[in-house]
């Protein structure tokens, strides 16, 4: 095992990853940007180095910095969390050039899954459901493209192979807008990701956004760990995840969660990954996989019991996975809302400084948070500064255990979207379950305020 680790993050995941280290009992170096260090995790690590200014580009994305910041203190293996470098397959590459352990996938990987169009026709020769659409990249060709699109059915979405995680994409609805908007999702493509590939899918009008978790280690061993339900979201932003996913068959979710464990075992993947689908009128469709930790890991930890965390550095360390998919049990339900420092209504971004923090308790409450009473919320990042995660024997007790939960819970001095969470919590429909991605967009613009 490794006896340091670099965590090249910041915020909760860099407590989060410190904390999974510190149980193992490795040593961890966080780096930190100058807006960063007076964060919890940087008095709390072993040894902290300060990598750049404030901005991400001059610090979080700095690679040359990152990488000498674990020559200086030693370590033997770099944890990216997620955002930043995490997808970087460059970084990947770089970090194993400089004789380090990337703890994630190979740079291969991350290059396969960051390339839509190369990731659909791995998963399609694996056997997971994909989108009906473009066999592959769409052709220069007009009359090819509008006989594909009379295929496929109308309406299409058109997507960037560079895009993911909703940019790049534009919805056509008629034969008559299809050439111009591939040619406009071509440029802006080829602008934004240097890479002009586009292809074509069904547009799904009212889907769920259902995700499975797997983890793989380097002896072809591959488990998935049930599935989580992320549909309740905004402008690609998620705000409450939660597993399982209400009234889907669970023979369903178990036909395609074995399907993504095959095929981890089939592309030789490594580490901690989530295959994204849509689900629609009883079907799943893969859209893409993502190659680092997510945001909402907890909530699959709270169901299955196992340390995504930890599995993640046990894997990049050439362990063996300890259990077969026989000796995974998932129990009970667990939901987790992110809670970001914004305006409740208008969402705009609340930096600044928290006069009072009273974190929420009890059982089956988990906090995953840097915040402290008098911390900054820097204006340079991301707005999440935490989330609550709560477990429960089923999804009623889940739902009333986060009730008393968010009611508990105290943050002064800056604005944050708990009174959303509280209100979304007794909704009738949310309490229902299986709302769809377009939900909360519409809860909102009913919401008269
Ligand atoms: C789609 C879709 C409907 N049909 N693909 C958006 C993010 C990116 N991961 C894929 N996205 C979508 N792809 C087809 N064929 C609708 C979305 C989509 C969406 C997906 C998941 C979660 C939130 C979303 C919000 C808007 C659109």
């Amino acid at each position: 095992m490794f006896k340091k680790i670099l965590i090249a993050n910041r915020g909760e995941i860099a407590l989060r990853i410190q904390r999974a280290c510190r149980e193992m009992g490795i040593q961890s170096v966080v780096v930190y940007s100058e807006a960063d260090r007076d964060a919890k995790y940087v008095k709390l690590a072993d040894e902290a180095v300060c990598i750049g200014p404030a901005p991400s580009a001059q610090s979080y994305l700095h690679m040359p910095a990152i990488i000498s910041a674990a020559e200086v203190t030693d370590a033997e293996a770099i944890h990216p969390g997620y955002g930043f470098l995490s997808e970087n397959a460059d970084f990947a590459e770089r970090v194993e050039q400089s004789g380090f352990v990337f703890i994630g996938p190979t740079p291969e990987s991350i290059r396969t899954m960051g390339d839509k169009v190369a990731a659909k026709q791995a998963m399609i020769k694996s056997g997971v459901p994909c989108v009906p659409g473009s066999e592959g990249a769409l052709p220069e060709d007009p009359k090819e493209i509008i006989r594909i699109a009379r295929t496929v059915g109308y309406p299409v979405i058109i997507k960037a192979a560079g895009g993911g995680g909703g940019r790049g994409m534009r919805v056509v609805h008629t034969e008559a807008a299809l050439i111009n908007a591939v040619q406009m999702t071509r440029t802006e493509a080829g602008a934004a990701f240097g890479n002009p590939q586009v292809y074509m899918e069904k547009f799904l009008e009212h889907p769920r956004h259902i995700e499975i978790q797997i983890l793989a280690d380097t002896f072809k061993n591959a488990v998935w760990l049930g599935e989580r339900d992320c549909s309740m979201q905004r402008r690609h932003q998620k705000i409450i995840e939660e597993a399982p996913a209400p009234g889907i068959p669970r023979r369903a979710i178990e036909k395609v969660g074995e399907r993504c464990a095959a095929a981890c075992k089939k592309i030789g993947y490594r580490g901690a990954g989530t295959f994204e689908f849509l689900y629609e009128n009883g079907e799943f469709y893969f859209i893409e996989m993502n190659t680092r930790v997510q945001v909402e890991h907890p909530v699959t930890e709270m169901t299955s019991g196992i340390d995504i965390v930890q599995m993640q550095i046990r894997v990049a360390a050439g362990e063996k996975l300890p259990f077969t998919q026989r000796q995974i049990e998932l129990r009970g339900h667990a939901i987790e809302v992110r809670i970001n420092a914004e305006d409740p209504v208008k969402f705009i971004p609340s930096p600044g400084r928290i006069t009072t923090w009273h974190a929420p308790g009890g059982p089956g409450v988990r906090v995953d948070s840097h915040i402290y009473t008098n911390y900054f919320v820097p204006p340079n990042y991301d707005s999440m500064i935490g989330k609550i995660i709560v477990h429960g024997d089923t999804r009623d007790q889940a739902l009333a255990r986060m009730r008393t939960a968010l009611s508990e819970t105290v943050i002064e001095g800056i604005q944050t979207n708990i009174p959303l969470h509280r209100e979304l919590m007794v909704d009738a429909k949310f309490i229902e379950g299986g709302t769809d991605i377009h939900y909360l967009e519409g809860w909102m613009a009913a919401r008269k305020r």
